[in-house]
């Protein structure tokens, strides 16, 4: 298996270490073949050495593009002596063959990180390096690739031994294709970011437009006082102009109104910045959690929670504790999430969440170690937003034409006093407690909600359906095992008595609904004669 040393082949970039091994080579009697500058520096320090193009026939090329890109080097490098008919092929064909390669590639990290243009980028992408690399890797029965400076005292002790061991061989093959795949990887990468910063100044050229059209948009839409004096009195001003909208080829931008404080003024304290998505999840995000006056998490996907809870009785993390809850509602959805937490987040609370990937988490606050341990992820990113931030009184949204204008829809004075007891006997103070917070945390789940909670978590939440039965199964499919013994509540009143009774079914075992459907003694017959308490709040919660 030891491959006596005869010819080589030389062509490298990175000139560390070339004229003590061409010395070595040259010493030991190896026939050295190499390109422009590698050929240059050997033959300026005394050795004999073959230009690459008089083994081709074929000058130098296309400014150095294609040098050994060659049949007349390939095969000198590919041909497997093993083979008879390899040997042969080789003698007819007048080629002589290689058993030691020496390349490093073309410096296109360094380049990149010169600051060079694009052009000059492209020019440092090494293809027939690579090529050389990747043929005397497949041949290692043949043929030794060094591809490190490294290596050369290593190979020049095997070349002067006799030659190179299959051992040494196999080992420099790996290296070698470890190289390869690295260098495509970058080149890869730069053409990803490159490309992306192409289109992101696309973006930026039409976006002085766009946003002409935008700040008159605002400036129509937020100045005038006409029937709100108050607080319609917005001064929206361009916060920022966002990578993309809601898809990557739509531009957008952030506008902060004066009219109240919220996620829009949240100060970002680490991670790449918000994305329109991100905001949207972030505020949905804090209209669950910040709700409560317990310590609370919410945990939030397209818009929806898929996990909301309080801390769990007597917790000694109580933020911890209550994520905990939160994600245990739904760990799968909450892949990829959207966190909210209504108290400063503990370390205990960041190490459970740096396990879980996580778009956005926003808070009041971060302990240092918490905030340490979270920086140190480059993919999340870290909010601030005060527990007591003030709402503001109205909310707007957009419609084709025009804008809808509605009093804020909050829980703030939050009082179940005027429940009323539709079916079953009053709850105990525990199942209670629980439909208070179901009821709570339906609000902020898309209508048509069906929120399944028990000891102050969720552990199934249907949301966004068409129809109420719809909902109720999805939540009643969510929770699992969990449904027996939880707690629901619904945004808005039964139609009909269907989709309680796949809650009760269930074996859900109190319910909370606003009441008021025309068929109110049908859907109470329902829990009645399944032994279920059923409180009407009398206000329905929407949220669309
Ligand atoms: O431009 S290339 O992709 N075309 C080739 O045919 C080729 N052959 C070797 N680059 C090529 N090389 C690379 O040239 C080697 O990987 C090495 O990095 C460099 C050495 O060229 P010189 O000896 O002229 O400095």
């Amino acid at each position: 298996d030891i491959v006596p040393v005869q010819r080589a082949l030389i062509s490298v970039s990175d000139k560390t270490g070339l004229l003590e091994l061409a010395g070595a080579l040259a010493a030991a009697g190896v026939e050295m073949v190499s390109t422009g500058s590698t050929a240059a520096t050997i033959r300026a320090a005394g050795h004999d050495v073959t230009d690459v193009s008089s083994v081709t026939g074929f000058p130098e090329s296309l400014d150095g593009r294609v040098k050994t890109l060659h049949p007349g080097v390939h095969a000198g490098i590919l041909a497997d002596l093993r083979l008879e008919s390899h040997e042969a092929q080789l003698n007819d064909l007048g080629i002589a063959a290689f058993q030691l390669v020496v390349v490093n590639l073309y410096p296109f990290v360094e380049t990149v990180e010169s600051g060079a243009s694009p052009a000059e980028v492209i020019e440092q992408i090494d293809i027939g390096g690579p090529a050389l690399v990747r043929a005397s890797a497949k041949n290692h029965a043949n043929v030794a690739i060094v591809v490190d400076p490294d290596n050369y005292d290593e190979i020049v002790a095997a070349v002067a031994g006799g030659g190179t061991t299959l051992r040494l061989r196999q080992k420099l093959a790996s290296l070698a294709f470890e190289h390869t795949a690295g260098y495509d990887l970058s080149v890869s990468a730069w053409f990803t970011e490159n490309v992306y910063d192409q289109w992101q100044d696309d973006i930026e050229a039409l976006g002085d437009e766009i946003l002409e059209q935008f700040d008159a948009v605002i400036a129509t839409n937020f100045e005038s006082e006409a029937s709100f004096p108050d607080t319609l009195a917005i001064q929206a001003t361009r916060r920022a102009v966002l990578r993309y909208g809601e898809n990557s080829h739509q531009a957008a931008a952030l506008y902060v109104g004066d009219g109240g404080q919220g996620i829009a003024q949240a100060v970002q304290r680490h991670g790449k910045e918000m994305s329109y998505n991100n905001y949207v999840d972030a505020d949905a995000a804090v209209r669950a959690a910040f709700d409560f006056t317990e310590p609370a998490v919410a945990i939030i996907k397209h818009a929806n929670p898929c996990g909301i809870a309080i801390a769990g009785p007597k917790a000694p993390d109580a933020i911890a504790s209550a994520h905990h809850r939160a994600h245990d509602c739904d760990p799968v959805s909450a892949f990829g999430g959207v966190i909210a937490a209504n108290r400063v987040v503990t370390l205990g609370m960041a190490e459970t969440v740096s396990q879980i990937f996580t778009e956005v988490l926003v808070a009041p606050g971060f302990e240092p170690a918490a905030f340490e341990l979270l920086s140190a992820k480059k993919n999340i990113r870290l909010l601030e937003l005060p527990a007591d931030y003030h709402r503001s009184s109205l909310e707007l949204r957009q419609i084709s034409g025009g804008l809808l204008v509605q009093e804020t829809d909050t829980f703030e004075d939050f009082d179940s006093s005027g429940w009323t007891l539709a079916a079953g006997e009053e709850a105990d103070a525990a199942t209670r407690a629980d439909l208070e917070f179901a009821w709570k945390a339906c609000r902020s789940v898309k209508s048509n909600a069906i929120l399944l909670a028990r000891g102050g978590a969720s552990v199934g939440v249907g949301m966004g359906q068409v129809n109420r039965v719809d909902s109720c199964h999805l939540a009643v499919l969510r929770a699992g095992g969990r449904a027996a013994g939880s707690v629901a509540a619904s945004d808005a009143f039964f139609p009909f008595a269907d989709g309680l009774q796949v809650l009760l079914e269930a074996g859900v075992t109190a319910v909370v609904q606003p009441g008021g459907s025309v068929r109110d003694e049908e859907v109470i017959a329902a829990a009645v004669a399944a032994g279920v308490t059923m409180y009407f709040t009398g206000e329905r919660h929407f949220f669309h």
